[in-house]
């Protein structure tokens, strides 16, 4: 009873530190965000442009309305972390990149030479090695057990970023890897980007709900969800609190958005899965 008490106490303790922590870091990092965002923004748009100018047929995968998340990762990361992105991976690699590879990372999408891997992998498998995007894939879940091996050789202190998607988590590679991530107590943090859409169909067309709160907890591993997309706040700390406890639990973070840009169906709702150049007008 006694240790259960201190046990209790110590944990509040914890967590209020951890709260305060996460707090001080929104204050100070609040404007460096904002402007990290918008500048994701403008370059994919510059992308978009460019690629309807150059009349390009090649595919795109524009995360517009996912700038924020990516932003606010580039400021929590640190320099030993690891990320291991999916197809949709242009707000990360502008967010995790210096200036002076912006112009390379947009020839990329067009397959120029010089291009931040000489055009030999387009916009769904790029990646900027310098900037410690170790992997990214174009085959949904593959990324994800990639991680996990990326996770093991971790620098201590670092942790590996691993990036997905609502479809993606209907791969059965994303139930071992969070089961095989547990068993190992691997530092990782599972970045779900939940925009509704898998291709040309919604969640609901689709399947049955996946509850993410419960299927982290039955493992023991720690679960948060960011629910606007626009709350630097929200995202921010969550995601600066996550990042402390992935050193000692994997940590599963599903967030909410809206990816814009797409094309309107004639039958049904606006379709925000993004494949195809924007319309200037988004
Ligand atoms: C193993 C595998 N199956 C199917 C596909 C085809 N595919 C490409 S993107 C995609 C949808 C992915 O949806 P989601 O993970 O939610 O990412 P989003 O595009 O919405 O960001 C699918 C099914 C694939 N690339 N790999
Ligand atoms: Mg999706």
């Amino acid at each position: 009873m006694y240790l259960d008490i201190k046990n209790y106490i110590s944990k509040s303790l914890i967590n209020l530190k951890l709260n305060l922590l996460a707090r001080i870091f929104y204050f100070k990092n609040k404007l460096l965000i904002i402007e990290s965002a918008q500048t994701i923004k403008e370059i994919m748009i510059k992308i978009s442009r460019l690629k309807i100018k150059e009349k390009s047929e090649l595919p795109i995968h524009l995360a517009i309305g996912h700038e924020n998340l990516s932003a606010t990762i580039s400021a929590v990361k640190t320099n030993d972390d690891c990320f291991s992105l999916t197809h949709r991976n242009i707000h990360f690699n502008i967010a995790l990149s210096k200036i002076k590879d912006y112009e390379r990372i947009i020839n990329e999408t067009l397959l120029y030479d010089n291009s931040i891997n000489n055009g030999n992998y387009g916009c769904m498998t790029m990646r900027n090695r310098k900037s410690g995007i170790k992997y990214t894939s174009s085959i949904l879940g593959n990324n994800i057990s990639v991680g996990l091996g990326i996770a093991s050789g971790n620098l201590n202190n670092s942790v590996t970023w691993i990036q997905t998607g609502d479809g993606a988590i209907e791969e059965g590679a994303f139930y071992e890897a969070i089961v095989f991530a547990k068993s190992r107590n691997l530092p990782v943090i599972f970045i779900i980007e939940n925009n509704n859409w898998s291709l040309g169909s919604s969640i609901k067309e689709r399947r049955s709900e996946i509850n993410i709160k419960y299927l982290s907890k039955s493992l023991g591993i720690d679960f948060q969800k960011i629910k606007s997309i626009n709350s630097i706040f929200e995202i921010s700390t969550k995601i600066y609190k996550a990042r402390k406890r992935a050193l000692n639990n994997p940590q599963i973070i599903e967030v909410n958005l809206k990816t814009l840009g797409g094309q309107k169906s004639l039958d049904r709702e606006y379709q925000s899965y993004h494949c195809g150049i924007i319309k200037e007008e988004l």
